[in-house]
């Protein structure tokens, strides 16, 4: 087992722990993760996925260096779809995740941050899409969704260069949300999620699904769809809780 689980007051840490390998990603890690959040988003008792690496060095330094050595092109095909299965799980969850990137976050380890709905670095982290020094390409949605987040010539400096950037680069490009110092990773990152639990869960859901969907629709396509599943929102309970509660002037509670 190389995924540790931890849920408190609703926030649920996810920890690869393979530390002997700088938390690399192998098939069996990225089932493991996989089905990890697949239970969170099934537990009622969980509204935030916090994903982190163990150890104070890395997130994630990648897919497994040393499995890409004996794969051949069937081998690869497989690898690339369950690294990209494991990331659209992720992206398509209901319940926002985020990745608390305490270190190296490289190739797949990068592509797995960019998956999550948020990033929060460490001072110490670094980014980057190495895998031209490789010989290859990312293959779990890095040129997909990387110049999404940080726009194609960012996207295209990172990939073809290979090089990494620290945790400022990647605040100063988009790509960390936020950076902290790297005791305080946790807490900040908790008091985020803690914010977030105090809002409207399916709101949150929603919100998430329109921003996901907004890549590849034209804008009024996106439009139409923001507009269907606003107007959704109205008559059901939470709406009304939200609602009530700003005119009554007190907390909303949305989740008991
Ligand atoms: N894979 C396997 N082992 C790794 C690893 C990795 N990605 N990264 C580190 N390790 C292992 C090292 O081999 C070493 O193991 P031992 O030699 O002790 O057995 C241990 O972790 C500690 O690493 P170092 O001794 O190198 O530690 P340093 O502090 O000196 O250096 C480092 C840290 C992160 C700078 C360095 O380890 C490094 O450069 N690691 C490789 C980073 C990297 O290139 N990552 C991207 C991998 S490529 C695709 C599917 C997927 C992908 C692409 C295509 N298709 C199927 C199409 C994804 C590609 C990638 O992710």
């Amino acid at each position: 087992m190389h995924i540790n689980k931890k849920v408190i007051d609703q926030i649920c840490i996810l920890m690869i722990d393979r530390q002997d390998a700088l938390n690399a990603m192998n098939p069996d890690i990225l089932r493991e993760l996989d089905q990890a959040i697949k239970t969170c988003i099934s537990d009622q008792n969980i509204g935030v996925i916090i994903l982190t690496g163990a150890g104070d060095k890395a997130f994630i330094a990648g897919a497994d260096i040393k499995v890409m050595q004996d794969l051949d092109v069937k081998g690869a095909v497989n690898f690339a779809k369950l690294g990209q299965e494991v990331t659209m799980t992720i992206e398509d969850s209901p319940k926002p995740i985020i990745a608390a990137v305490n270190g190296f976050a490289l190739g797949g380890g990068c592509e797995i941050a960019i998956a999550c709905h948020l990033r929060f670095a460490s001072d110490n982290a670094f980014f980057a899409q190495p895998e031209v020094k490789l010989g290859l390409i990312p293959g779990w949605g890095g040129t997909q969704r990387l110049p999404r987040i940080i726009g194609k010539g960012n996207a295209t400096e990172l990939i073809i260069g290979g090089h990494m950037i620290n945790a400022q680069e990647a605040f100063r490009i988009g790509l960390a949300n936020k950076v902290f110092e790297q005791d305080k990773l946790m807490e900040e990152t908790k008091n985020f999620a803690n914010t977030i639990l105090g809002n409207g869960p399916d709101s949150i859901a929603e919100s998430l699904r329109c921003i996901n969907e907004s890549a590849g629709h034209s804008l009024i396509d996106g439009l139409n769809l923001e507009v269907e599943a606003f107007s959704k929102r109205f008559g059901t309970d939470e709406t009304n809780e939200g609602l009530d509660a700003f005119v009554e002037k007190r907390e909303a509670n949305f989740r008991n």
